[in-house]
């Protein structure tokens, strides 16, 4: 299409022609009437030139004008065309924010590498995944989020090697391409490099913002189908890394990939279990200390998986989390245990354990207010369970949610007391009602003074702020005696009872409660 036009005539070209034309005409006119042309004839020709002929000439220079315009233009117009295309190609290979090289371009540069390499690898992929980098975007807006994006480009990008690529190849997802010059061991030190200069604070408006990053690393090696698996095997390593505590670096090595596929396995199973109703409630007794009478059960999940027997949470909880499957997985328990509590007595309360990611719903409280209704059980019934993971994204929206769960009738216990690393300041800003004393700390009461000391201060701390205590994990007589002593409220453990099915929870609650009591203690 534009080949054909760049011969023929454009619009406005043939009116500029034509003008042109004219004034040539016109030269000739003004030129004969001045009888400028008799000058001419006299000093540079024998023979006088006609007046067509003079014509002619002024007529044709026009035209020689007209086609040096056009061609000069044409040659601007593919001039432009050019820097265009180039530029497009460029845009089309780098991240607009940060200048780096983007995906398309890495996975190119690594193909080269990889189409290089022989049986010994010769280069290498570090794949770095920010950590607690949503947090600034949510906190400080997306301007800050760039800021931080654009510095860490500027980081990577002055670690780089030479012969090395940089790029932005997803949100905070940066990866590098470097020659295996120094071997593994430059490759670790490149790696902790990274990971350092990242975790220093970005100045931003007055803000130090802060992030961490986790790093995976993978060879490159002929083997290597394409660079697409090149850079699924750093992906690899990087979600172990992060799995081992963020902060790291992990090389990639092969049984990654089966780990990760057993994995998407149980992730797919999961899915349709929700759906399926194969995970429910079990429940663990909660007594009231001295008295050692039941007040209450702690809803717990369980997968009955039809191949795999009885699954603990500890296999499963952190995938529904990781795959937002926790919500549904939640309600549905949840459903399942107010509909089971309906049959006991009215005073029993049952707990119910909730995640930090459904924590960040706004709507949770109405979505459990929805359930409480639907099943009949009255809210002051119900009591929350949150650990302290669930506070630090955000505390006026924790406050708010909190709130609004306390105005139902639902009361809330911060689980797992002393694993957190703010204890304190979360129990200034916010206002709890219970608070669970985490195993490790009544495991080793017997073991030592100070051990015990520190329960002691803890039972004391939340009673001179008005919340009740719960000691979890309690296996022996000698500890619950102790801590009935010390003023605990609640207690919660083996020696009281393991979590268990509904049939079994019945039969407890059905009892004389005299005789639970010397059930429970048995
Ligand atoms: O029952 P067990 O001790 O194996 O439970 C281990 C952990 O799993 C407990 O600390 C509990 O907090 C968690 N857990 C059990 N059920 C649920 C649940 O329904 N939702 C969430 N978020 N966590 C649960
Ligand atoms: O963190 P959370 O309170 O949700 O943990 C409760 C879990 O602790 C239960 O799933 C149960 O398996 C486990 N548990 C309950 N009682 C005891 C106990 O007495 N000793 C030990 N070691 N674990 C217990
Ligand atoms: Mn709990």
């Amino acid at each position: 299409m534009a080949e054909k036009r760049r011969g023929s005539w454009g619009e406005g070209e043939l009116y500029d022609a034509l003008c042109l034309l004219m004034i040539g005409a016109c030269c000739w006119i003004i030129g004969a009437q001045f009888h400028a042309f008799g000058t001419l004839n006299h000093f540079i020709l024998a023979h006088g030139l006609s007046d067509q002929l003079m014509l002619g000439f002024f007529m044709g220079l026009a035209m020689i004008v007209v086609s040096l315009r056009k061609s000069l233009k044409l040659r601007l117009a593919m001039r432009e065309r050019d820097a265009t295309a180039a530029r497009a190609e460029a845009v089309a290979r780098h991240d607009a924010l940060t200048g780096l090289a983007n995906r398309r371009l890495f996975l190119e540069a690594v193909e080269l590498s990889r189409r290089a390499t022989g049986a010994e690898p010769s280069s290498a992929v570090l794949l770095v995944d920010l950590d607690r980098f949503k947090p600034v975007n949510d906190l400080y807006g997306h301007a800050a989020g760039n800021a931080v994006l654009c510095t860490v480009a500027e980081r990577l990008d002055g670690l780089l090697p030479a012969r090395g690529v940089a790029a932005r190849i997803g949100g905070d997802e940066f990866a590098m391409l470097v020659p295996l010059e120094g071997g593994s061991e430059a490759l670790a030190r490149l790696a902790q490099a990274v990971i350092g200069s990242i975790a220093a604070p970005v100045l931003w408006n007055g803000n130090a913002l802060r992030v961490g990053a986790t790093v995976g690393i993978a060879l490159i090696t002929g083997e290597d189908v394409d660079a697409e698996v090149v850079l699924h095997a750093a992906d690899l390593a990087m979600y172990q890394g992060k799995k081992d505590g963020r902060g790291t670096y992990r090389v990639f090595k092969s049984a990654m990939d089966v780990e990760l596929k057993a994995r998407a396995q149980l992730e797919s199973e999961l899915r349709a279990a929700i759906l399926n109703g194969e995970i429910e409630p079990f429940y663990q007794p909660v007594v009231s200390l001295p008295e050692q009478t039941l007040i209450g059960v702690e809803v717990l999940a369980r997968w009955r998986h039809p191949t795999r027997g009885l699954l603990a949470p500890a296999r499963f909880i952190s995938i529904a989390e990781e795959t937002g499957l926790i919500a549904d997985l939640s309600y549905r328990l949840l459903r399942q245990a107010c509909i089971d509590a309906r049959d006991w007595p009215a005073h029993l309360q049952i707990a119910l354990n909730i995640s930090p990611q459904q924590f960040q719903d706004t709507w949770l409280s109405e979505r459990i207010l929805a359930i409480l209704t639907e099943t009949g059980l009255a809210p002051n019934r119900l009591e929350v369970e949150i650990t302290e993971t669930a506070l630090v994204q955000d505390l006026e929206a924790a406050r708010a949610t909190l709130t609004s769960l306390q105005n139902l009738g639902v009361r809330i216990a911060l689980d797992d007391f002393g694993t957190g690393y703010s204890s304190l300041y979360h129990l200034r800003e916010l206002k709890f009602d219970k608070l669970k004393i985490d195993r490790s700390y009544i495991d080793t009461i017997s073991m030592s003074e100070e051990r015990a000391k520190l329960v002691d201060a803890i039972i004391k701390l939340s009673a001179s702020l008005g919340l009740v205590t719960t000691a979890e994990g309690i296996e022996t007589n000698a500890s619950v005696d102790w801590l009935a002593t010390q003023g605990c409220d609640f207690g919660q453990g083996y020696l009281f009872g393991a979590p268990m099915p509904k049939s079994e929870i019945d039969t407890l609650v059905s009892i004389d409660p005299e005789v639970a009591k010397s059930c429970l203690a048995a």
